[in-house]
């Protein structure tokens, strides 16, 4: 079967779920968010991992589909969580390209959130600094419309693409996330070291959030607290884990 047909199969047939990784804050260890996952796991229990099948998908449609889905599927689990202990959560989203540049995205979110009763300030849109690239005036242009609806965004994967500071001016997102390539080689890298730290400054000086992702060792966390960065995300401080899990995990909440 052609991997497109069966992803089609997977997301009609309910095979693909969301993972919820947390994003905490490293001074006092409370959760701050999580970042969504799409995980597809086929009947026969092989699991294809999303780098292998979304760019797939954006090679076509079923990309908005899926996209679609994700931010369904998300908000609905949003509003599960209203009234509990993990009330008023943000969740991060991943977008692809394609459903970035859709100016049917503001409002087909809109309609969504007004829907299920979830605020837009909850729901955290992650896009990479290469989709800026693509069709800039456009991306701006639905980038202000969301977030004159309210919902945030987060550039994704920090330092990795080419965009310039002058975008960064004057795009309106409120979180840069440091890309972990730039976290890997913490504390011993020099150049790490200096990157990390003026990511920060950076983005502390444009008033963004500034999180690191891939934090994996103790001594890893402790050069970013020391570089003033204040939220972190990684295996050290939580796997991705379905919502049960992760309500269960976070039974005081945030
Ligand atoms: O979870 P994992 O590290 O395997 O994810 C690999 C890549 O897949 C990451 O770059 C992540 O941004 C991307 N990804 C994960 N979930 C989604 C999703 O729901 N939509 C899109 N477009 N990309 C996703
Ligand atoms: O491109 P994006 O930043 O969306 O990708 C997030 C990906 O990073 C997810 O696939 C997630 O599983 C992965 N990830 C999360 N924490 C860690 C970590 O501590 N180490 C590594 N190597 N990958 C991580
Ligand atoms: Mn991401
Ligand atoms: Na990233």
């Amino acid at each position: 079967l052609a991997i497109e047909t069966e992803l089609h199969e997977a997301l009609v047939g309910g095979q693909l779920r969301l993972a919820y990784q947390p994003i905490v804050d490293i001074g006092s260890g409370a959760l701050h968010g999580v970042e969504a996952l799409i995980r597809w796991r086929k009947p026969d229990g092989s699991v294809v991992p999303p780098d292998v099948f979304i760019p797939i998908a954006e090679q076509s449609d079923l990309i908005i589909d899926i996209g679609r889905w994700v931010l369904g599927q998300a908000l609905r689990d949003l509003a599960s969580l209203q009234g509990g202990a993990l009330a008023g959560l943000k969740i991060h989203v991943n977008m692809a390209a394609s459903e970035f540049t859709s100016s049917a995205l503001p409002e087909m979110l809109r309609a969504m959130s007004e829907r299920l009763a979830v605020p837009p300030s909850q729901v955290v849109l992650e896009l990479t600094e290469s989709m800026l690239m693509r069709q800039p005036e456009q991306v701006k242009r639905v980038m202000h419309q969301l977030r004159d609806i309210g919902f945030e965004i987060s550039l994704d994967d920090f330092g990795m693409g080419h965009s310039s500071l002058a975008m960064l001016k004057s795009l309106p997102i409120s979180s840069l996330k440091i890309d972990r390539s730039f976290v890997r080689d913490l504390p011993s890298g020099e150049r790490d070291r200096a990157i990390a730290r003026t990511i920060v400054d950076l983005g502390h000086h444009l008033q963004l959030e500034v999180i690191a992702e891939g934090i994996e060792s103790e001594a890893q966390l402790a050069e970013l607290s020391a570089c003033g960065c204040r939220f972190g995300q990684g295996w050290l401080l939580g796997r991705p884990l379905p919502l049960d899990g992760l309500v269960q995990a976070f039974p005081q909440g945030r």
